[in-house]
């Protein structure tokens, strides 16, 4: 192999994998005391299902991981703040896939609470771009940070590098068990990792 291919994998390599350490938002700065971690991948993309059903099976210091929840313009900002060197879009853990122009939060304590789609409307927090939620095509159901303008979008759901994992204690409502109702622990995938999981634990 010419030294220089060598050079270029080697480099690809140390690209390709970021795994830091999870981050706390303290209560000590106004946060909720929960971890994130920004994991980016370029060897293992993913579907939002697939990151959706990685993340719940991820855990940190007896916290439960889940598609983080941006629920505030201050956990907007935190998050900005600590992941300001982050330049792949990252799967985060909002849908409509249920129901069309109904963007809900699919994981972790705010399973179920709706997303602002429009000022006004009466729901809660959002940070989307100019011009989104745009379903466009007719088939964007799934929500996505992009860090290069640090707003959302939603996208077809299919095959990204990177998603962010937010770890919050049981009593926090961080249940490593998602919602019944959510569609994609009825996967019998998920079913089956999660069992797996248990086992092990
Ligand atoms: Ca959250
Ligand atoms: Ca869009």
């Amino acid at each position: 192999m010419k030294i220089q291919n060598v050079i270029t994998v080697t480099a690809l390599l140390m690209a390709g994998i970021v795994n830091a350490t999870p981050i706390q938002w303290s209560s000590a700065i106004g946060g909720n005391d929960h971890y994130y971690e920004f994991v980016d991948d370029m060897f293992n993309l993913k579907t939002w299902a697939g990151a959706f059903n990685e993340a719940a099976l991820r855990s940190y210091n007896g916290m439960n991981g889940y598609l983080a929840t941006i629920t505030s313009q201050s956990e907007q900002d935190f998050l900005n703040d600590v992941f300001s060197n982050v330049s792949s879009d990252g799967w985060i853990g909002g849908s409509d896939a249920d129901e069309e122009g109904v963007w809900k939060w699919m994981a972790g304590p705010e399973a179920g609470m709706r997303i602002s789609i429009e000022a006004g409307d009466g729901f809660g927090f959002s940070a989307w771009k100019s011009g989104e939620p745009n379903n466009n095509m007719g088939n964007e159901d799934y929500l996505v940070f992009g860090w290069t303008d640090d707003l959302w979008n939603d996208d077809n759901g299919s095959n990204k590098k990177a998603y962010l994992v937010e770890y919050s204690a049981p009593e926090q409502g961080g249940s490593g068990i998602p919602e019944p109702a959510t569609l994609f622990l009825l996967s019998a995938g998920l079913i089956s990792l999660e069992y797996q999981r248990r086992k092990v634990a």
